[in-house]
């Protein structure tokens, strides 16, 4: 069904005006999510055509639904729906696919690279293996919907997967059948400004600000099992931890 269609009629000889009709509709739309997350919703004058209406009263609705923070106008680009921020838990070990389904957001990634060789010594040491090991890497852009979130590099020694192709939307979903998901994970976490290529990558400005977090995850006799670098778009999280003062 249509975004338009799912709205369905206003009622013209309803004391309420049409204008407040259809921005109830449309608020509705969103949270059926007829429309996801980032992606834009029909053109102005689509909508006016669509309901016979004017495009005044089209885009006095529209109006009120981006001062609430629900809809934005990008010149030349349209009026998308505003991704609400993913809180993110510092301090429980999820993956980026567990905490996009458990916000209703269809996880997904368009793959970079997926590659095996032998450590580098620099690997080595984060992964805490010997020369000549083999290890797995993966590079990916992560969704959440059509919203670019994340681009992710992630090492991972050949011992803990059969092979790169078992690593389809999941990495931590492939660990966990091979019986190695990690049980325990060091974090750090910086801010950055996205590169040119970055941003390309995810389709946001150069120089748009970023959450940098590296993980190493670890197995529970203390092998290392990831090195991930993580970059997230720094408009698309806010990060939260439980603290306890013992
Ligand atoms: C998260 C993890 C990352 C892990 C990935 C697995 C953080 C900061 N990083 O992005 O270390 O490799 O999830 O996600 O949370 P997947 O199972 O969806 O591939």
């Amino acid at each position: 069904m249509s975004f338009i269609e799912s709205i369905g009629d206003l009622d013209k000889a309803a004391p309420t005006p049409l204008y407040l009709q259809l921005q109830k509709g449309i608020r509705e739309a969103i949270a059926d999510r007829v429309v996801s997350a980032d992606a834009a919703i029909p053109t102005e004058r689509d909508l006016a055509e669509g309901f016979g209406v004017s495009r005044i009263t089209v885009r006095k609705a529209i109006d009120g639904l981006v001062s609430e923070g629900l809809l934005s106008r990008r010149r030349g680009a349209g009026t998308f729906v505003v991704a609400p921020r993913v809180e993110k838990s510092f301090s429980r070990m999820t993956s980026f696919s567990e905490d996009m389904v458990s916000r209703g957001r269809r996880p997904h990634s368009v793959w970079v690279s997926k590659t095996e060789g032998t450590v580098t010594p620099e690997e080595a040491l984060l992964l805490g293996l010997s020369p000549g090991s083999h290890v797995f890497r993966f590079h990916r852009i992560r969704y959440a919907d059509d919203q670019s979130m994340a681009l992710e590099y992630s090492t991972v020694p050949a011992f803990c997967l059969p092979s790169t192709d078992a690593v389809q939307t999941s990495l931590y979903e492939a660990l966990e059948q091979s019986g190695h998901l990690p049980v325990r994970a060091l974090q750090r976490l910086r801010a950055i400004n996205f590169s040119a290529e970055q941003a390309e990558a995810l389709e946001i400005k150069p120089g748009d600000a970023g959450l940098f977090i590296e993980r190493r995850g670890f197995l529970v006799d203390g092998r290392t099992v990831e090195f991930t670098q993580s970059y997230y778009r720094g408009d698309a999280y806010d990060v939260v931890a439980e603290l306890n003062n013992r």
